[in-house]
């Protein structure tokens, strides 16, 4: 390079000017270059850390008592993509995780466990594993275990938020209530009865930009994935995939973070498919294995694998294989960028 631009450039650095020439191509690439790597989390070796934690902090006091799941290329980070967290929290019999609110969304994923519940917005719902329940941008939300401490088991459930994504917007705002519980003011189950049936209160609109639904249980999304393997052939490139959805207006369920299902019967494979949103899986039931980058990670109940955005992937299911994903597609998608490819073998 030439004596005299590197002189410009020197002599424009203290007014903090940059030339964007020497730039330009790595802040406009021509495809994205994954940020994060590939990882898995099998849950026979996360588990036992997860429990441990009781013995360490109370719920009360750790406020949430939650591993992070952090992608190994984004250390010291908290975020296992770009955009999206991952933790796994416990709850114990009798212990009450104090209620807050936060602008950052929330996703749960139930693991293992029963007798807890988070409550959200004033109403509470028994959290079974399979369920998915969405904690909306700034709704008051805690969470307990009503079982019997020292008779009762732990309860564990992955949690997925966007808190890389409000950080970058610099959107972040949080408040404690005053009470450790906020109050609960509708019936349980109230929100499925009025909103989760194909049906809709008639005058109703929806206030809010997330689904009304806010616990989709998962024995009607089993029964619902087991009724597709009897009315036609998979997708070849995701196999019984189906998202969750905002009954109000048939949109995502969350409005930063989609969320989908999926089933794989037994023996079936996909083509490759990549997206440009980065996307977390956890296994729910069977087995089966993702393959990508020439990586094969194994899938057997809860393990935890993520993809980074733009990566090929396939999924091979050994025995019918149930997949629950997030990602923040549905962000990308509003804003025009997501892209998607469904690859040949
Ligand atoms: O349950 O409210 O994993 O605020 C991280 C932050 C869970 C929660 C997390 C949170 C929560």
């Amino acid at each position: 390079m030439s004596d005299s631009r590197n002189a410009y450039y020197d002599r424009i650095a203290p007014n903090h000017l940059a030339p964007l020439w020497t730039r330009l191509k790595s802040l406009v690439p021509k495809e994205p270059t994954p940020v994060g790597v590939p990882h898995r989390w099998a849950y026979s070796e996360v588990r036992p850390h997860v429990l441990e934690s009781a013995d360490h902090i109370s719920a009360k006091e750790a406020e949430r008592r939650v591993l992070i799941l952090e992608n190994p290329a984004l250390a010291g980070s908290s975020q296992i993509t770009q955009t999206l967290y991952a933790g796994l929290q416990l709850i114990m019999p009798g212990e009450v995780a104090p209620a807050h609110r936060h602008t950052q969304s929330a996703l749960r994923f139930i693991v293992e466990g029963s007798g807890a519940y988070t409550a959200v917005d004033g109403e509470k719902t028994m959290m079974q594993p399979g369920d998915f329940v969405i904690t909306p941008s700034w709704t008051w939300h805690h969470h307990g275990h009503d079982g019997e401490p020292g008779k009762a088991g732990p309860m564990v459930w992955l949690d997925g938020l966007d808190i890389p994504l409000t950080h970058f917007f610099g959107s972040t705002f949080r408040e404690d209530h005053a009470d450790e519980e906020a109050s609960v003011i509708r019936p349980t189950g109230d929100a499925l009865a009025r909103y989760g049936s194909g049906l809709l209160p008639v005058g109703w609109r929806n206030g809010s930009l997330n689904s009304p639904v806010f616990n989709y249980p998962y024995a009607r999304t089993r029964e619902a994935l087991h009724a597709l393997t009897r009315a036609g052939a998979p997708d070849a490139h995701a196999g019984h995939l189906m998202r969750y959805i905002n009954p109000a207006d048939g949109g995502w369920a969350m409005p930063t973070m989609a969320t989908m299902i999926r089933l794989l019967p037994a023996g079936f494979a996909t083509l490759p498919y990549r997206g440009s949103d980065s996307t977390v899986f956890i296994a729910v039931e069977g087995q089966g294995e993702l393959r990508v980058a020439g990586q094969r990670f194994e899938l057997t109940p809860h393990d935890i694998v993520v993809v980074p955005g733009w990566m090929a992937y396939t999924l091979h299911a050994s025995q019918d294989l149930v997949l629950f994903s997030y990602s923040d597609r549905v962000a990308q998608e509003k804003l025009g960028f997501f892209r998607e490819q469904r690859l040949p073998a």
